[in-house]
């Protein structure tokens, strides 16, 4: 399936095993091995896995007395990010001196602006010989007419994935996907789309808009259902502007005293009032993360009317979501974020700041497509 060069505007490149793979550069007899990069420690979790783990289902995320168990075999590393930030370096000055415009995203991943380029796909071609010439890697590409579609079709046939598709490719092709595999559509808005019996993409994409809208408001309804017709207007864009900035810990053994909780809260507002002064920033929203002993993660946040970053207002803020999410069970991680730096609306919808909030907690969304 190939589509039209006119519609190929964009290219999401994502390195396939990032940190797996560098560590095999330099270990080349673990190639073909079930190979795991972890932190030690008794609540390390998996950075990556390479494939032949996946297959086991180690992934990214999982803890590693977790992964060992599934996968007993593999091959267990400690991370060394000197060494992926310095290739890192070297894979964006190979994307820089092919592409004008390069959108960073993360260490392996870039959006690349592919508009006046004759043969889109013969430059991208060129572009992974010469990563794999300069850095070792292989990556999975994704091309397409926005920056939803480059971004779902790079992730669709990973690893050494090529796939270019049109918009209404992509729609065709991702019909009966759950809605999940759509940027911006996290673990909650999919639990609320099942509950109103939209569990595919193309279910989602022809709903009705007063049903969307009485669950989710106005704007958050129309931005999903764009999404799920994979409509998206955003430009690649070289300088990615920083929304938002958190500090979250994992306690070594899991909390359960709400005194240990609160200080522990308050130290970390402290700690990031004190980075937002040095970089010049405030942000109307705040938020609280925790993750239980159970995984479970509940976000909390609310929109304050001015843009703080007064360490009274966080912590006290902070501490009144926490005392109102009250964790019904042992916490193991705690967080909190300042986030809609420099809009007047700080990123939430009026009078919803908590759904708004929960959209733009989303990971996927975080990286602002
Ligand atoms: P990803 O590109 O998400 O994952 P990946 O490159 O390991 O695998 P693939 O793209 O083939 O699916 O992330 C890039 C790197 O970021 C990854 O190698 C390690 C790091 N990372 C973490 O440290 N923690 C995480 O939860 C994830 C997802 C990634
Ligand atoms: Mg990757």
């Amino acid at each position: 399936m190939h589509a039209g060069s006119c519609e190929l505007k964009v290219a999401l490149l994502d390195v396939d095993a990032f940190y797996v793979s560098v560590e095999l550069l330099r270990r080349p007899e673990l190639c073909g091995k079930p190979v795991v990069v972890s932190g030690t420690g008794p609540r390390a979790v998996v950075t990556t896995a390479s494939y032949e783990a996946r297959r086991f289902g180690v992934g990214s995320a999982i803890p590693a007395s977790r992964a060992r168990r599934l996968c007993p075999e593999a091959i267990f590393l400690p991370p060394d990010f000197p060494t992926y930030r310095a290739i890192s370096k070297t894979l964006m000055e190979v994307l820089k001196a092919h592409v004008e415009r390069v959108e960073v995203v993360s260490l392996d991943e870039a959006y690349l602006d592919l508009e006046g380029f004759i043969s889109p796909r013969a430059a991208m071609r060129r572009v992974l010989a010469e990563i794999q010439r300069e850095t070792g890697l292989t990556c999975s590409v994704g091309i397409g007419p926005n920056k939803l579609v480059a971004k779902v079709a790079s992730d669709a046939e990973k690893p050494r994935g090529f796939v270019t598709l049109t918009r209404e490719q992509a729609c065709a092709r991702f019909a009966s996907a759950p809605p999940r595999l759509l940027p911006g559509i996290g673990p909650k808005t999919a639990e609320t789309l099942a509950k109103l019996g939209l569990e595919t993409i193309a279910a989602l994409a022809a709903a009705s808009p007063e049903l969307l809208r009485s669950r989710f408001g106005p704007t958050q309804s129309l931005e999903i259902a764009r999404r799920a017709r994979f409509e998206h207007g955003g430009a690649v864009t070289p300088v990615r502007e920083v929304v938002s900035e958190s500090r979250e810990r994992t306690f070594d053994i899991d909390v359960a005293d709400a005194q240990v909780l609160r200080e522990e809260l308050a130290r970390m507002a402290s700690e990031l009032c004190t980075s937002l002064a040095r970089h010049r920033r405030s942000g109307r929203t705040i938020g609280i993360k925790v993750r239980l002993d159970d995984f479970s993660t509940a976000t909390r946040a609310r929109t304050i009317a001015e843009p703080t970053r007064d360490v009274e207002t966080v912590t006290s803020v902070a501490l009144r979501l926490l005392r109102e999410y009250d964790p019904p069970r042992p916490v193991r991680l705690l967080g909190v974020r300042v986030g809609g730096f420099g809009s007047a609306g700080g990123g939430a919808v009026a009078g919803r700041p908590e759904r708004a909030e929960a959209l733009q907690d989303d990971p996927q969304l975080a990286l602002p497509l």
